[in-house]
């Protein structure tokens, strides 16, 4: 029996050609981190929570194939190709010796992150194919010893991104379709899981995330994912996040590293699609693609507007969310061009309106029909989608006195006349919209905003 497990062990690990060693130094696991107070959490994430936009970037070997597979396109698939075509270890590996992105370019990126108004960035160390963007001693399955580039992008990304006081997250994927430890075999993966040992494939993550939180300077989040499958019990999630907090107590965490209980981590993620109320008295992120995949996809040109992502990041902040936008950088090591142009849209409109994302909270109105409302202490940003062709922006009434109203884009500040009706405020606007995909009126106020409701409002102008 005993020369049954050892052959299989060894047959495993032969299996996938590539060496790991898993020589289980973590006695360094720390205790579990003691009770956090919430003016620490606050402080810890005050960054994130000023910041509301960030940069997430799908990148991998699964560029190379780009969505084909055997000359067939599969839908949908980019960084799920392995899994969408049912590609074997064997047959999928091969793929790393063609990865030889000589356009990278770590200052270009982080620099058209920074034109976009994005206040960090989220980039795959490593996603569900297990291979390993960064230079890791626990598998050659890497950048350095499988790729013709030989160069660790996360370092050159990680070094400028804190040159230009860039945070810079690691996205790691806890399901690995490459690890002969990683359980269970996917459906279509001819691979037998005896010999098998998931306790060492967990070792063996946190051996990388230990490399990947102390070799590349200070990361802001660890975004994990892939949480979703039997082996990954909430024990396993509370534990990893016990002992990614032992490697850095201020570092942020998303829920995908547990279940998605309540307590798991430090924020929710929705994906792909905007909470209608968002998520109150929680911190969430809204991840989002472009077009329809997250890793580069030939072919995939279902482009959402620049207007539609504007809108888009406005409603989430409205609702007191921060929004993940993503980029499928080419096997080249380049961010498609309709990508590039859309960021550089986002930019120029947070160049004169950020001062209503960045550090602002979620709206005091249920909903507006003309757009959304951010706000600060004393502040409302009244975000105009759709200019009222009358020039009257009616808003739902204030107890509030109000101080001034003008639009965020004048530098004159001229004033805007304010009436206070029985039911509404009405804000007089000039002719035109003076911006195409949202124009910004800033009310300001005294005190925190107290919204009179459409019955109370009857009422009092009854009793006049
Ligand atoms: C996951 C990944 O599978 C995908 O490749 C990408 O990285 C994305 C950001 O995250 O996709 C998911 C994860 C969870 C759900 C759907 C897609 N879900 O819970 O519905």
């Amino acid at each position: 029996m005993l020369k049954k497990v050892i052959f299989y062990t060894l047959f495993g690990l032969l299996l996938s050609g590539f060496q790991f060693t898993f020589a289980a130094d973590t006695a360094s696991e720390a205790k579990s981190c003691s009770k956090e107070t919430a003016a620490h959490r606050d402080q810890r994430l005050k960054w994130w929570r000023q910041g509301r936009f960030g940069m997430f970037i799908h990148w991998g070997i699964y560029s190379v194939p780009a969505g084909q597979w055997q000359g067939k396109s599969y839908n949908g698939a980019a960084e799920w190709l392995m899994n969408y075509a049912g590609i074997q270890v064997k047959d999928y590996e091969p793929l790393a010796a063609q990865f030889n992105p000589t356009e990278f370019d770590a200052r270009q990126w982080v620099s058209l992150a920074k034109a976009a108004g994005m206040k960090y960035i989220v980039i795959t160390s490593k996603h569900h194919d297990g291979f390993c963007m960064f230079d890791t001693k626990y598998t050659n399955y890497d950048i350095m010893d499988a790729t013709p580039f030989h160069r660790d992008v996360l370092k050159e990304l990680a070094d400028e991104c804190h040159r230009q006081g860039m945070p810079i997250c690691w996205y790691h994927s806890i399901m690995d379709w490459h690890h002969p430890d990683y359980l269970p075999r996917q459906k279509w993966d001819q691979r037998s899981p005896d010999g098998a040992d998931f306790s060492r494939y967990v070792t063996y993550m946190k051996n990388q995330l230990r490399e990947l939180v102390h070799n590349y300077g200070k990361i802001g989040v660890l975004w994990f994912d892939g949480e979703w499958q039997d082996t990954w019990t909430s024990q396993l999630g509370d534990d990893l996040e016990a002992y990614v907090r032992s490697l850095d107590p201020n570092i942020i965490i998303n829920n995908r590293v547990g279940k998605r209980k309540q307590d798991n981590g430090d924020f929710g993620t929705p994906e792909q699609e905007i909470p209608a109320t968002g998520i109150p008295g929680h911190d969430w992120e809204v991840c989002m693609t472009m077009n329809d995949t997250w890793g580069y996809r030939q072919g995939d040109n279902n482009w959402k507007s620049p207007a539609q992502l504007i809108h888009n990041l406005v409603d989430i902040v409205s609702k007191g969310g921060n929004y993940l936008l993503n980029v499928g950088p080419t096997s080249q090591g380049l961010i498609p061009q309709p990508s590039v142009e859309r960021l550089q849209a986002i930019g120029k409109w947070l160049q004169t309106n950020g001062e209503s994302i960045y550090g602002t909270g979620a709206s005091c109105f249920a909903a507006l029909p003309w757009g959304r409302c951010t706000s600060k202490p004393g502040i409302l940003y009244l975000h105009v989608f759709d200019w009222p062709a009358d020039g009257k922006l009616i808003v739902p009434l204030l107890k509030n006195k109000i101080e001034q109203a003008y639009l965020l884009g004048d530098p004159a500040r001229s004033n805007l006349s304010v009436t206070r009706g029985d039911q509404s405020l009405e804000i007089s606007l000039p002719a035109g919209a003076p911006d195409p995909y949202d124009s910004v009126v800033v009310l300001q106020i005294v005190g925190e905003p107290i919204v009179v409701t459409a019955e109370a409002a009857t009422v009092s102008s009854e009793n006049k």
